[in-house]
Parts: structure tokens; C-alpha cells; sequence
């Protein structure tokens, strides 16, 4: 009789300790919007990452309403985020998410301010880099609970690359600065 083998479903809290993240080519997206529908322009943000051929979808967060940080003059955000794998560089697959906004319809582009759907490549493997056009990982997200929280439903081992923490730890941290609220809204 040949070995048992055994299967195993597995879920995202229970994959054995691996940070499937830190792998090359593994990319967090992250999503929102506060003008017009953004929770349709999300969904179908998503719809299109899942179907171009050089992006495997791996999970997608659920999405959450939440308080507009920064410029706090303006409409609650629908927040999400979505783990990703590619053959493309970094690069390439920000100009893919940068075509992804205009296809959208961004309403306009104050620093900040409201949009139909902002689409930030959060990190990208343990990848650290500094250019005119993208500085990995991207370098507000320890401040932002709206980016903290989808983030840590979909990959709860992910460590910051530079800071080593983990975004349970980085949310631990926010505890008390006010005006961040982020709450349930929809399942993925
Ligand atoms: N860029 C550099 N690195 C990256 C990266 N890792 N990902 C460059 C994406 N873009 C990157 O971005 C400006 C330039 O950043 C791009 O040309 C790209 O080459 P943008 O998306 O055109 O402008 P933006 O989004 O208005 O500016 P910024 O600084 O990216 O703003 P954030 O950090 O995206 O914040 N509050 C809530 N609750 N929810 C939100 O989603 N979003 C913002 C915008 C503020 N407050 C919010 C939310
Ligand atoms: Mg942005």
C-alpha cells in the first residue's frame, strides 16, 4: 500500500507559517474610492486584475466603509485589498493598475482628495526601491488603518520590509490616534 497522504484545506490564518508574500512576484494591491459607486469600481477593479493574463488573483479582502484620512473634508472611502501573483516587474504592473484608475474614471486628481478608484501597489515581495515613480512598500501604509485592516484578512503573516512588523502589530500600534474608523461593509 502506497503512503497515506493526507489532505489538507488551508485556510488563511492556518498555512502552515508560511508568508506566501515574501515570495518574487507576489503583489498586494490595494483598493478604494469615495466618488460615485466605489464599491462597483472596486469589484470591478478585481474582476479585471483576475482576468489579464499576467495576473493570477490569489484573494481578495472584503470591503470596508471608512474615514477619509489626510484631506478629512470629504466622503467616507470603500476600502479593500488584494493579494496578487505575477511575471511582471513592479513597474509594469503599476502601469497596468495606473490604466485600471483611468478605465475607471478618475474625477479628479488632487493630492488626497476624492476619486472614483485609487489603486496603490501596497508591496511587492520583500521588494525595497525608490524611484520617480514607485517607492516600495508603499510609504503610508503603517499609518492607515483603511489599508491595515483588509490587509492583515487576506495575508495575516505579511511583515512590513522594512519596519519587520507585522500589520497586526502596525494596527496595535494606531490604537487611540483618532479619526481612522473602518467598518465592515461587504464580503469579497
Ligand atoms: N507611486 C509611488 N509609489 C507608488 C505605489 N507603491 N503605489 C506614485 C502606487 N503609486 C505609487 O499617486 C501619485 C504617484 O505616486 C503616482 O504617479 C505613482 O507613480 P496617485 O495615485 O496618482 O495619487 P494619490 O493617490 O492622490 O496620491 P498618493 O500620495 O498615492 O495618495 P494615497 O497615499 O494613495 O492616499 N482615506 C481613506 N479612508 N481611504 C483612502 O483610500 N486614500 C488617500 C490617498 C487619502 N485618504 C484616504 C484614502
Ligand atoms: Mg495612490
Amino acid at each position: 500500500m502506497g503512503p497515506e497522504v493526507k489532505k489538507r484545506t488551508l485556510s488563511v490564518e492556518d498555512n502552515g507559517g508560511f508568508d506566501e508574500t515574501a515570495a518574487a512576484g507576489t503583489a498586494l494591491i490595494g483598493l478604494g474610492g469615495n466618488v460615485g459607486d466605489p464599491l462597483a469600481y472596486c469589484r470591478e477593479a478585481v474582476r479585471t486584475l483576475a482576468e489579464h493574463p499576467h495576473v493570477r488573483l490569489v484573494r481578495c479582502s472584503s470591503f470596508y466603509r471608512t474615514e477619509p484620512v489626510g484631506k478629512i473634508d470629504q466622503s467616507w472611502f470603500v476600502n479593500g485589498a488584494a493579494l496578487c501573483s505575477t511575471p511582471l516587474q513592479p513597474e509594469e504592473l503599476l502601469a497596468l493598475l495606473q490604466e485600471l484608475e483611468w478605465r475607471c474614471g478618475r474625477v479628479r486628481r488632487e493630492r488626497w482628495g476624492p476619486r472614483s478608484l485609487d489603486l496603490d501597489l501596497l508591496s511587492f515581495g520583500r521588494m525595497v526601491l525608490e524611484s520617480e515613480r514607485l517607492t516600495l512598500p508603499h510609504p503610508r501604509i503603517h499609518e492607515r488603518r483603511f489599508v491595515l485592516v483588509p490587509l492583515l484578512e487576506i495575508a495575516p503573516r505579511w511583515r512590513h520590509p522594512v519596519f519587520g512588523r507585522t500589520a497586526r502589530e502596525l494596527l496595535d500600534a494606531l490604537d487611540g490616534v483618532p479619526g481612522q474608523a473602518v467598518e465592515f461593509l461587504e464580503s469579497p
